[in-house]
C-alpha cells in the first residue's frame, strides 16, 4: 500500500531540478517537471499539543514514573497559555510560510554537515549487490564497465528529466534528490561541512573517479560527439587503468576522507595548499561518480562472506585492504572487487536510500538487457592519473586516518542475516504490513536480549511534501511493548498474544501514516529546539530533561530500503551501545543486516540476529496456530 511505487504510466512524466546544493546556476526545466514540483503540498507544522500529547506517549515505556511526573510538569509550563511553546510554535509557522520546506536545511545540517563523525561507518550507508560470478580481472572489467554504462544509461533519465515520477500511499513523491547524487560531493569543513554539485551549469562533468590499487584516474565516459562510451570502450580504458596501476605500494590519500571531520578538514586545506593536489581533489569532486577496483579480500567461510561483504561496503576492510580505495566524501561510489563482490557506499547527505537503490535497480536491469560486443573504435586518449604531491605532513595525516579507520574497522561488527523461511508474502496473508510486522519482529528479538525495550527509529520518507527527507517512526510503543511482554507469558494463551500482536502492529500503521504525512513528533520537537536555538537566550527545559536525552538515544535505528534487486543494505549504529538495522523485504525472503560496535559489551550483532530469526519464526508459528485453531 505505502511502498515505493513507481507508476510505468508517468514514465514521460517530467520533473526538475529545483534545488542546488551549490552556487550553481539552474537548469532549463520545462513547465510540466516544474508544474510536478510545484504541486507537491509543503511540509505542515504539526499542532504543538498533539505533538506534545504524542511525545509523553512515546516516553511511556520507556521511563521511570517519576521520570515521567517531572517531564508533565516541565510540558505544563512550556505548554502554558502566552508561553514558550506558543512563541516557537508561531514562530515555526512562519519559517514554514517563508520557505519551501522549514525542516530540510536544518535537518541536513543537524543530520549530516555539522556532524563531526567519520562519515565511513558512523553515515554512510552500504549496498551489497547479489555475489557477481567473475573470478579474475576480466571478469571484474567486464561487469564494471557494464555498470559504468548504466549508472550513464540512468543518467540521461536525470539529464532530460524524463525520470518517472515515484508514488507512496498513492501520492506523487518530491524527486528533488534524484538531481542530487550524480557530480556531487561533501567537502569538509573546520566547524560544518558543506555539499557542491557539478551536474549542471556551463560545463557539466564528463568524467568519471575509477580507483585501482589506491590510484585514481579521470576517466572520460563520453565520446566527442556527447554520446556516452560503450560498454566495450568503457572496457578498453579500464584495461588501460588497470596497467598502469599495478604498484600496491602508493599512498592511500583517499583514506584521508574517512576521519574526524574536524580531522580531515584540517588536513583538507593542509592537501589542498599544493595546486597539484588541489586538482586532483577538485576532479574527483567534481567526477559524476567513482568506482572502485578493489584488491580481493582475505578469504572466508561461506558463513561469514557476506558479513565481510556487507563491511567491506562501509569501511572497505581497513588500511590493508581496500579502505584507501574510496574518497568517502563522494555521494555515488560503486564498488566492484576482484573475487566478485560488489555493490556501493553512499554519502548521505544529499540523499536517502530510496533514490539510490531505484538507480541500482535501473542499473541491473540494463546490465541484464546488455551484452558486450567488441567492435571496432577509434582509439581513445589515456585516461589522466591523477598526481598527488606527498609532504611529511600529509603523510603524517594519511598515517593517523589509516590507524583510526583500522580501529573503526576492528570495532564494527556486521551481521548479514538472509531470513529464508519467509517473506512479505507471509503478513500479507493475514492481512497484515508486512514492514509492521518485521518492526514488531525486532521489538520482540530486542526484548528477548535485554528483558525490557528502548528508544527505536523507523526511518519515514517525507517525500509527499516538497523536499522532504525523513520523518521517525517509534517503534517502541506502549503496545509494542505489552506484546514483546505477553509472548513469553506462560499465563497468556494464543489467542491472546495474537491479538496483542495486532493491536501493536495497528498501531505501528498508526506511526507510519502520522509519519509519512507530516504528523510525527521528532522533526517537530527538532524545529522547535532549532528555534530556541535562533531566537531565545536559553533552551527550554523541556530540551533539557534527562527524558528527551533518553528519547533520543537510539538503540536500535531501523529502516526498510525495499528494492526489486535482491541487495542487501546496512548502516552503522547511530550511538555507541546501538544497532543500526537496514532490510529489504523481498516477496519469500527477508535480508538484514545488523550492525554494532565491539567495543561495548552490551551488544552483540550476531546475537540479535538470532533472536530476530526466532522472534520472527515464532510469530509465524503463533498466527498459524491461532488461525488453525478458529
Ligand atoms: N494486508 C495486506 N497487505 C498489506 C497490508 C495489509 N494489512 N498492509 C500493507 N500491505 C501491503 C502493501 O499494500 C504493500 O504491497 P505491495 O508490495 O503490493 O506494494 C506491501 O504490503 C508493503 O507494505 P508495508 O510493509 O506496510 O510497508 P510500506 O510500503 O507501507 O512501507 C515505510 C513503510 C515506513 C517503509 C514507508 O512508508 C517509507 O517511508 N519508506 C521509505 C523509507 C526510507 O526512506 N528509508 C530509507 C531512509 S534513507
Ligand atoms: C541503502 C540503505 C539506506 C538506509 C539509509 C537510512 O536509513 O538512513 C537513515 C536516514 C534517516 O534519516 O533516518 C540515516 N542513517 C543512515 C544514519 C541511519
Amino acid at each position: 500500500m505505502l511502498r515505493l511505487l513507481i507508476r510505468t504510466s508517468a514514465r514521460t512524466d517530467l520533473v526538475k531540478h529545483c534545488r542546488l546544493l551549490s552556487p550553481m546556476p539552474v537548469v532549463q526545466v520545462s513547465d510540466r517537471s516544474l508544474l510536478h514540483q510545484e504541486s507537491l503540498p509543503k511540509l505542515p507544522v504539526p499542532p504543538l499539543k498533539q505533538t506534545c500529547a504524542r511525545y509523553l506517549a512515546l516516553l511511556e515505556p520507556l521511563i521511570s514514573e517519576e521520570e515521567m511526573a517531572h517531564t508533565c510538569k516541565l510540558m505544563d509550563e512550556f505548554l502554558q497559555p502566552g508561553g514558550v511553546g506558543e512563541r516557537l510554535q508561531k514562530s515555526l509557522e512562519r519559517r514554514a510560510r517563508k520557505t519551501e520546506n522549514w525542516l530540510s536545511d536544518w535537518w541536513m545540517q543537524s543530520a549530516y554537515l555539522d556532524s563531526r563523525m567519520p562519515v565511513a561507518v558512523y553515515s554512510s550507508p552500504g549496498v551489497v549487490l547479489p555475489k557477481m560470478h567473475f573470478q579474475d580481472r576480466q571478469g571484474q572489467m567486464r561487469f564494471a564497465a557494464k555498470l559504468i554504462a548504466g549508472v550513464l544509461d540512468f543518467k540521461k533519465l536525470i539529464d532530460s528529466k524524463t525520470l518517472p515520477v515515484e508514488y507512496l500511499g498513492g501520492k506523487p513523491l518530491c524527486m528533488d534528490q534524484y538531481y542530487q547524487v550524480l557530480s556531487s560531493c561533501r567537502i569538509p569543513g573546520p566547524k560544518r561541512d558543506s555539499v557542491v554539485n557539478y551536474a549542471t551549469g556551463k560545463t557539466p562533468s564528463t568524467h568519471i573517479t575509477v580507483v585501482h590499487n589506491f590510484q585514481f584516474f579521470v576517466l572520460d565516459v563520453y565520446n566527442s560527439d556527447g554520446s556516452p562510451l560503450t560498454v566495450d570502450q568503457i572496457y578498453v580504458q579500464l584495461e588501460k587503468i588497470w596497467n598502469t596501476s599495478l604498484q600496491t605500494n602508493k599512498e592511500p590519500v583517499g583514506i584521508l576522507t574517512s576521519n574526524h571531520r574536524n580531522t580531515w578538514g584540517k588536513a583538507y586545506n593542509n592537501l589542498i595548499k599544493d595546486k597539484t593536489n588541489k586538482e586532483s581533489v577538485r576532479a574527483i569532486q567534481k567526477s559524476i561518480f567513482t568506482v572502485s577496483l578493489d584488491a580481493p579480500m582475505p578469504r572466508v567461510s561461506d558463513e561469514m562472506y557476506h558479513n565481510k561483504v556487507a563491511a567491506q561496503m562501509l569501511h572497505g576492510g581497513g588500511s590493508r585492504w581496500n579502505s584507501g580505495n574510496r574518497w568517502f566524501d563522494k555521494t555515488l561510489q560503486f564498488i566492484v572487487g576482484e573475487d566478485g563482490s560488489c555493490g556501493l557506499t553512499y554519502e548521505h547527505a544529499p540523499a536517502e536510500g530510496p533514490p539510490i537503490v531505484f538507480l541500482v535497480d535501473h542499473v541491473v536491469d540494463y546490465m541484464k538487457r546488455t551484452e558486450m560486443v567488441r567492435t571496432p573504435m577509434i582509439p581513445l586518449s589515456m585516461p589522466l592519473k591523477l598526481r598527488f604531491n606527498i609532504t611529511p605532513e600529509i603523510k603524517k595525516d594519511i598515517e593517523k586516518a589509516k590507524q583510526n579507520m583500522n580501529i573503526m574497522v576492528h570495532d564494527l561488527d556486521v551481521r548479514v542475516l538472509n531470513f529464508s523461511q519467509y517473506g512479505r508474502k507471509f503478513p500479507k496473508s493475514h492481512k497484515l504490513s508486512p514492514d509492521a510486522f518485521i518492526q514488531m519482529a525486532l521489538q520482540l528479538a530486542y526484548y528477548r536480549m535485554y528483558e525490557t525495550c528502548c528508544p527505536s527509529n523507523e526511518s519515514a520518507s517525507l517525500r509527499m511534501f516538497k523536499l522532504g527527507r525523513t520523518e521517525a517512526i517509534r517503534s517502541t510503543t506502549t503496545e509494542s511493548f505489552q506484546f514483546t511482554k505477553a509472548m513469553d507469558d506462560p499465563s497468556k494463551n494464543n489467542i491472546e498474544k495474537a491479538a496483542l500482536l495486532k493491536n501493536a502492529i495497528k498501531v505501528h500503521r498508526e506511526h507510519t501514516y502520522k509519519a509519512i504525512h507530516g504528523q510525527a513528533i521528532d522533526r517537530h520537537m527538532l524545529g522547535l529546539k532549532m528555534v530556541a536555538i535562533e531566537d531565545l537566550t536559553s533552551l527550554p527545559e523541556i530540551f533539557m530533561d534527562t527524558s528527551f536525552a533518553v528519547a533520543s538515544h537510539f538503540n536500535l535505528y531501523t529502516s526498510q530500503v525495499g528494492s526489486k534487486t535482491d541487495c542487501v543494505m546496512c548502516f552503522g549504529p547511530l550511538v555507541p551501545d546501538g544497532y543500526g538495522v537496514c532490510y529489504n523485504p523481498m516477496d519469500d525472503h527477508i535480508n538484514f543486516a545488523v550492525t554494532a560496535f565491539n567495543s561495548c559489551e552490551e551488544t552483540n550483532a550476531t546475537k540479535l540476529s538470532k533472536f530476530l530469526t526466532d522472534a520472527l519464526l515464532d510469530m509465524k508459528n503463533l498466527l498459524d496456530q491461532v488461525t488453525e485453531d478458529q
